[in-house]
């Protein structure tokens, strides 16, 4: 039985962004931070590549069990790694499959930018999705062909759309501790970062700073 998914502060890993340290390093700080899930994202990398990566954030978390580590795309990698849980976009293998491949038992999120969107997400068969990534809530370069940004505003309309559909939600994109507690404001049960962590001089305070804005949007909600 794998522990119950906290996305309250969700990183995605960028092995660029992170260098020239190691994306565990980064991974390993930013949970003793406060992060509290984990996406093996990095889309240079091979299927070989990526397995190991994700093996090596697994090692770096072996005594946190309670952080779920999700692969990026690839569930091929995530089964023989034994992750937590595995991430797709509207491009990618319909999640449908996915979850037929998994099995239940572990998370299948979902990248969603507009109402429509967000309506296959809530068409997709019961049991097949956990979570919905809602964003980008404002451009960003991490990512900038993301789409329109949806501004909190849109972010909340989504999440309260797809919470009302029993779907678990983050948002993503452009995310940083100057605008973490506006997001959090919005509803969203998390918030997912990839620069405002993997830039960080000092991952653990990145991510220490994020949580104290989250808790403080979190009351305005
Ligand atoms: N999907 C939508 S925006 C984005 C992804 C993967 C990137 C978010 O990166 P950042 O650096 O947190 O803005
Ligand atoms: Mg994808």
């Amino acid at each position: 039985m794998r522990p119950p998914f906290d996305p309250t502060l969700y990183l995605v890993t960028d092995t660029g962004l992170s260098r020239p340290r190691p994306v565990a390093d980064v991974v390993r700080a930013a949970v003793a931070g406060g992060v509290t899930a984990v996406q093996v994202r990095d889309k240079t990398a091979s299927r070989r590549e990526l397995l190991e990566l994700t093996r090596t954030v697994q090692t770096a978390l072996a005594d946190r069990p309670d952080v779920a580590v999700i692969v990026n795309d690839a569930v091929d990698v995530a089964l023989i790694a034994g992750a937590d849980g595995v991430h797709v976009g509207q491009d990618d293998l319909p999640p449908a499959e996915v979850r037929a491949l998994l099995g239940p038992g572990r998370l299948v999120g979902f990248s969603v930018s507009s109402v429509d969107e967000l309506d296959v997400a809530l068409a997709q068969p019961a049991g097949t999705l956990d979570l919905v990534g809602i964003g980008p809530v404002w451009a960003t370069p991490t990512k900038p062909d993301a789409g329109n940004a949806l501004r909190p505003d849109g972010v909340r309309a989504l999440a309260a759309a797809a919470r009302a559909g029993g779907l678990t939600t983050v948002a993503i994109g452009g995310i940083d501790a100057t605008r973490a507690a506006e997001v959090a404001a919005t509803g969203v049960d998390g918030l997912c970062v990839v620069s405002a962590v993997c830039v960080a001089p000092d991952p653990a305070a990145a991510a220490r700073a994020l949580r104290t804005a989250i808790e403080q949007g979190r009351v305005a909600a």
